[in-house]
């Protein structure tokens, strides 16, 4: 039987995931399954080659929800840098929707870069549902970095804000007026699925804008269900291309294997307060958001319901009263 205390150190050993060198890659990353505050610990005293290190990041499984995720970067010798790292996008042809989406380039490139003057300093964020998302994430120091850095796992569950009852059919979401922030958004469904297709960086003529602005115009039918607004600042990633109706076409996009994480690469906070809308059979609806922080998506859950009118009728033909007509609103 173990002592209490080297159990102890066993667990606080398991709780922490050491590089393996070579990791200078993504093909050779360091690939770990991680829990909420554990951490990986590693050296790096340069932005080139070997001082590259690459982690394949894994987290545990949750019960269905929105989840932010961090890696915190800290260090004795602070100055390192965190990236999470994806891939460019090959542009679908323009055109109205339902048409063609992009594709990924498979060429790496950064999609999120960890900043100095956000609280705390050096972290890397996204968002997943609890079903063991994963990301690519890459570790560089300086000359001066010369302590072990350590990138230790946050986790915090988001609520989305309920926007209410929606009609089904045609819903355009926009920002346009409502901001000068570049936005972008994408719709999940009610099981946090990515809804292909279903996302807007610029609104274009082809989607029913102008094309002149980088705000966004989302149009798109909505059959009865609950559904989820991911809103933020350019540039949104997730695994899907852009629509072929959507202005900007070529933005950053994760790895296939990395499919259901999403994130934002906005590294500043924006304060000022967002307007958008929902236009439905019924008109239009006014929505405003305070300010966006570093890396922050907004979260909205809205319902989409059959007419209140089918629904009463339904209703009344169960009880047997069709020969009562309902007043409607
Ligand atoms: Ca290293
Ligand atoms: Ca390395
Ligand atoms: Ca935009």
């Amino acid at each position: 039987m173990l002592s209490s205390s080297v159990a102890m150190a066993a667990l606080i050993a398991s709780a922490q995931y050491m590089e393996s060198e070579p990791n200078d890659s993504r093909a050779q990353a360091n690939y770990f399954f991680m829990s909420p505050g554990e951490w990986i610990e590693g050296t790096s005293t340069g932005s080139t080659g070997s001082e590259l290190d690459y982690f394949r990041v894994q987290t545990v499984s949750a019960a269905p929800a929105i989840y932010r995720y961090r890696l915190i970067l800290t260090s004795d010798t602070a100055g390192h840098t965190g990236e999470i790292r994806g891939q460019g996008q090959t542009a679908a042809t323009p055109g109205p929707w339902p048409g063609p989406v992009g594709t990924g380039s498979g060429v790496e490139g950064l999609v999120q870069r960890s900043s100095t003057t956000t609280n705390p300093p050096r972290f890397v964020q996204w968002y997943g549902f609890g079903r063991q998302e994963q990301i690519y994430y890459r570790v560089f120091g300086t000359s001066s970095t010369t302590a072990p850095y350590r990138a230790t796992l946050e986790r915090l569950e988001i609520i989305p804000t309920d926007l209410g009852i929606f009609q089904p059919g045609t819903i355009a979401i926009s920002t346009i007026g409502g901001t000068t922030l570049n936005t972008e958004l994408w719709i999940y469904d009610a099981g946090f699925n990515a809804i292909p297709g279903y996302g807007n960086d610029d609104e274009s003529a082809d989607g029913g804008g102008t094309g002149a602005t980088t705000q966004s115009l989302l149009v798109r039918q909505y059959a009865p269900g609950v559904y989820y607004l991911a809103l933020t600042r350019f540039s949104m990633a997730n695994e899907h291309g852009s629509p072929c109706d959507d202005d900007f076409r070529t933005g950053a996009m994760l790895f296939p294997e990395n499919a259901g994480a999403v994130l934002s690469s906005a590294a500043t906070s924006s304060p000022t307060a967002i307007g958008f809308t929902f236009t439905d059979s019924a008109g239009v609806h006014n929505f405003s958001a305070s300010g966006i922080g570093p890396y922050e998506i907004l979260w909205y859950r809205f319902e989409v319901v059959p007419e209140p009118s089918s629904l009463l009728a339904l209703v009344a033909g169960a009880v047997g009263l069709l020969g009562i007509r309902h007043r409607s609103r």
